[in-house]
Formats: C-alpha cells, sequence, structure tokens
C-alpha cells in the first residue's frame, strides 16, 4: 500500500474537475478483484428459526466479473492481502485477533467441527460486560457479533483480508489519480463494526478504503451507502469522527434489518455531529422516489465537501432481490452512476449486497457504466 502522506501535489484537490486530473488513467476504471472470495463459502444461515441456504454465495461476485469483462468495463487485477496494521486503522486489534484464529479455535473444540461452519448464540446486550474477552469460543464469537446470520467457515479469515487489499488497492489507485475503481469482493463488508461481525460481513472495506484516503491526504472523504441495508458498521466507525462524512439511503430499520440503526434521527456526535445524513426509506420504494433520495444524499456530500467518494456498492435494491423491499429495475442503475459521476470527485466502488444472484452483475456493471459514461 502506498504509505507516504501526500505532498502538496495533491490529486485530490485536481481531481475534483475531472479534466484536469492528468496523473492518473481515467479513461478505464480498473477493478480489484479478490480471487481467495470463494474461500468464505457458507453452507447454511439461520433465518427465522430455520437454517436454509446461505443467500451470500461466491457466485454473486463471479456473475458480476463476468459481465464486467464482457463489456470491457476495464483491467481486473488483484493486489495482496491487507496487512495486520492497515486493518488495525479500523478495527480493533482484539477483533483482528479473534477473527485471524477463530476457524482454528473451533475445530479445536472438536475435530468434528471443521465439517459446520460456527454461528454465535450468545450476546453480551445491555448490563453485560464486553471489556472482558472470554477464554470460551463461543462467548468470543457472540462478543464479536450482532447477528445469527453470518456463518464463519474455514476460509472467511483469507477471503475478508484478501478482500480489504482490494478495497485498500482501489484506494491507492484514487490517490495516484485516477477518477475512479472498483473493488470486487466479498464477504460484503458495511455491517461490520471496529469490533464486532454481522449481516454476511467481516472487515468492513468501505471504511478500510475510507480510511486510507485519510491516510493517503484527502482531507475529508464521504461515504455514500445505496445498499438495502442500513451500513450500521460504516456510521458506526465514523460516527463521532468529523473527517469522514457517512449517508446511507436504506430501507426503514423500523422494519428492516439491521433494526437498530439507520434512523433519520442519527447526526453525528462529538466532532461528526452534522457528518452522518441517514434517508430510510418505506419497504416497496420506486427508483423515482429513491432517486430523490440519492440526490439529497449527493447535496450533502458537496456541502461537506468531500475530496473522495466510496460507494459501498449494494444492488438489493433490485425489484426482485429475496431478501430486500426496494423496487429499482436494471436500467435504472445506470442512472445511479450518472447521478454519483456527477459530484465529480475520485470515486472508489466497493461491492457489497445484491442476493437477485442472476442479475446481480448486470445491475453492478449497469452503475459503473453509467458512472463512466457520465464521467466522460
Ligand atoms: N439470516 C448485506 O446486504 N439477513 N447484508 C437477516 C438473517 C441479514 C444483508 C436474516 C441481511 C444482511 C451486505
Ligand atoms: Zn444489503
Amino acid at each position: 500500500m502506498s504509505g507516504a502522506p501526500l505532498n502538496h501535489h495533491h490529486p485530490f484537490v485536481q481531481c475534483r474537475v475531472t479534466e484536469t486530473c492528468s496523473s492518473g488513467d481515467n479513461r478505464l476504471m480498473r477493478t480489484y478483484f479478490n480471487t481467495e472470495h470463494a474461500l468464505h463459502r457458507g453452507q447454511k444461515e439461520m433465518f427465522r428459526g430455520e437454517m436454509v441456504p446461505c443467500f451470500e454465495v461466491p457466485d454473486r461476485v463471479d456473475f458480476v466479473l463476468k459481465e464486467l469483462r464482457h463489456r470491457k468495463l476495464g483491467p481486473v487485477e488483484t493486489p495482496e492481502p491487507a496487512s495486520l496494521d492497515v486493518l488495525a486503522r479500523t478495527h480493533q486489534p482484539r477483533y483482528l485477533d479473534f477473527l485471524a484464529n477463530a476457524w482454528s479455535d473451533w475445530v479445536a473444540l472438536d475435530p468434528a467441527n471443521a465439517q459446520r461452519d460456527a454461528f454465535p448464540s450468545y450476546w453480551p446486550i445491555r448490563t453485560f460486560r464486553s471489556d472482558v474477552v472470554p477464554d470460551s469460543f463461543h462467548a468470543r464469537m457472540g462478543l464479536f457479533s450482532f447477528d445469527a446470520g453470518t456463518p464463519l467457515t474455514s476460509g472467511t479469515w483469507v477471503a475478508a483480508r484478501a478482500g480489504a487489499g482490494c478495497a485498500l488497492a482501489g484506494a491507492d489507485r484514487l490517490i495516484d489519480g485516477d477518477r475512479a475503481a472498483f473493488a470486487l469482493t466479498r464477504p460484503p463488508g458495511h455491517h461490520a463494526g471496529a469490533d464486532f461481525f454481522g449481516g454476511y460481513c467481516f472487515l468492513n472495506n468501505a471504511a478500510i478504503a475510507a480510511q486510507a484516503l485519510r491516510d493517503g491526504g484527502a482531507k475529508r472523504v464521504a461515504v455514500l451507502d445505496i445498499d438495502y441495508h442500513h451500513g450500521n458498521g460504516t456510521q458506526a466507525i465514523f460516527y463521532a469522527r468529523g473527517d469522514v462524512f457517512f449517508t446511507s439511503i436504506h430501507g426503514d430499520p423500523r422494519t428492516e434489518y439491521p433494526y437498530f440503526l439507520g434512523h433519520a434521527d442519527e447526526h453525528g456526535e462529538g466532532e461528526g455531529l452534522g457528518a452522518n445524513l441517514n434517508l430510510p426509506l418505506p419497504r416497496g420504494t420506486e427508483f423515482i422516489d429513491w432517486r430523490i433520495a440519492l440526490a439529497q444524499a449527493l447535496r450533502g456530500i458537496e456541502r461537506f465537501g468531500a475530496e473522495a467518494l466510496v460507494v459501498s456498492l449494494g444492488v438489493d435494491t433490485f425489484v426482485q432481490d429475496p431478501i430486500s423491499g426496494f423496487r429499482l429495475r436494471s436500467e435504472n442503475y445506470l442512472d445511479v452512476g450518472a447521478d454519483i459521476a456527477g459530484a465529480k470527485l475520485p470515486t472508489l466502488f466497493v461491492f457489497e449486497g445484491g442476493y437477485a444472484v442472476h442479475d446481480v452483475g448486470i445491475n453492478a456493471v449497469n452503475v459503473l457504466q453509467g458512472f463512466n459514461e457520465a464521467a466522460g
């Protein structure tokens, strides 16, 4: 990763006007693909009291990759996995330590566990302590998670770490002056907090990238989360910070996962007050209303004065998504990309949710194509 802070030849300022952005290649959008992603392959997830096949399957990103290649969006590369030091800029060391050892700890309990994924069953909810890391693996699973729908598997850590590397490589691209980049990875990231997993997420790729952009010299960074589900992890990571703006359009948490965060009255705290903008919408929302919320989010980003943008690109807003409730159509995603290009910011897209597996590629690549066409 490029660790050196940027000097006065500051690409972010130049890149606010695309035409003067000369240090990188602006015609192509580079994709950083996590070739290790299939090492994370959950068998079943807990869904309303039953174990059902996972929605978050390896096929998802393979469909996106296929569509990217078909439309010749740009080169596809695979970077190095993220180093522990860089991950620790965003995640707690005790959580990283837990994740790195979780699978061997699980199998050490019983060799037969090698054949089954690990799930939490016990959580330190209000009145319990979370400062003492328990010796019990079962207790640690609960301490570092918030739902029972996220299997931890033999390859989860390796896959997640390689994925965070993709997000970091994308951030590096922007630091080097490119107009845009795409981190194509799973497991997704936006539900993962500084010290917890959940919502199919383990390492918060978007947050890791936003932090890398800050560390690379961008004074103010915005994260725009357009996944159907509120990006509770990303919000929490930056909630008290004034240097990273978080805005999210999502299903109203009164009825939609993750239920306990994402309301419109969450504005940030301390230094971060005013740097959090939630735009919850009711289940059943159509693109015409969703797009108004997108314009509002983009206005917030402009007012904040961001120098770089990270987009948590979930396409579970699609009308046919099996676990979500918005009604966007495939062609709408071209407009989504074009609207985002209108922010005129160096932009990193980070892949998140989207479970209508056969349409995920078309929908995600439509966003990127719409962006490219509008960015010129
Ligand atoms: N199995 C993303 O889109 N589902 N995560 C709740 C429990 C959780 C979605 C039912 C949905 C998580 C990245
Ligand atoms: Zn989602």
